[in-house]
């Protein structure tokens, strides 16, 4: 049906809501049969890159810029790199470092996730190319309420520049307090719905829902609905803020 005009996605400065009937497909070069959403890239002000790559079978993902992280929201996906192949079913994740020369294809068609940011060193040696699988993540709880668990697909260290997790509300929970940090995050949402704070504005969001929010953007969410809210967030992390 022609919705005339009106959508719920938004743009303000600090903050994006890319709602899955706005999607425009494009492609990166490298691509064949896969198609990109770009939700977020420094066009908007953003430290690094965000979009949903959707494989058709026998597809192929372009180039990345900077390292690059995947987590497959459906579908498998093969990633052969260093002469050996690893094959991602859903809900699973990899992070390949800058400049690690890759191919990610899909045999059957696939939606993953990719976020791409250039690699800020610190003292650590770089990481290297790492797996796994969400489910397998020990969830830890938030500020110790058992109802948000969060889960870092990351290992917490020195190493990384960003940190990607997964957190699940059960139906009624709500982050404690309004942050506001320096850190930007990139959001999906991946199931049940709630209501996201960004600065000074309410929005009802739902699973398929992207939401970028810039650094300082005061935030706040909280899940309804009858079933578990659950989304993957980035933020840039462990690095000094003039690095
Ligand atoms: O890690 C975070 O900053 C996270 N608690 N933020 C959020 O959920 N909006
Ligand atoms: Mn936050």
């Amino acid at each position: 049906m022609h919705k005339l005009g009106h959508t719920r996605s938004v743009r303000k400065s600090s903050h994006l809501l890319h709602t899955p009937d706005t999607f425009i497909r494009t492609q990166i070069p490298g691509s064949e049969k896969t198609a990109v959403v770009v939700h977020v890239s420094p066009a908007l002000g953003a430290g690094f890159t965000q979009y949903t790559a959707e494989f058709e079978p026998g597809g192929t993902l372009g180039d990345a810029v900077g390292q690059r992280f995947l987590y497959v929201l459906d579908g498998e996906i093969d990633v052969a790199l260093d002469g050996s192949q690893k094959h991602l079913l859903k809900d699973s994740f990899a992070y390949i470092p800058e400049g690690a020369k890759h191919l990610c294809t899909s045999s059957n068609g696939a939606r993953v996730e990719v976020l791409e940011k250039r690699y800020t060193a610190s003292r650590e040696k770089a990481p290297a190319v790492l797996t796994g699988r969400e489910p397998d993540i020990p969830a830890q709880p938030l500020m110790d309420n058992p109802d948000l668990l969060v889960r870092a697909l990351l290992p917490d260290t020195f190493a990384f520049d960003f940190a990607v997790n997964t957190m699940t509300y059960q139906p009624g929970v709500a982050l404690s307090m309004v942050e506001i940090h320096v850190m930007e995050h990139g959001l999906l949402m991946l199931e049940g719905s709630g209501i996201y704070k960004l600065d000074e504005d309410w929005y009802p969001v739902t699973a398929g829902d992207f939401i970028w929010m810039a650094p300082y953007c005061p935030q706040w969410f909280g899940a309804i609905g009858k079933a578990p809210a659950k989304y993957l967030i980035y933020k840039d992390w462990n690095r000094h803020p003039l690095a």
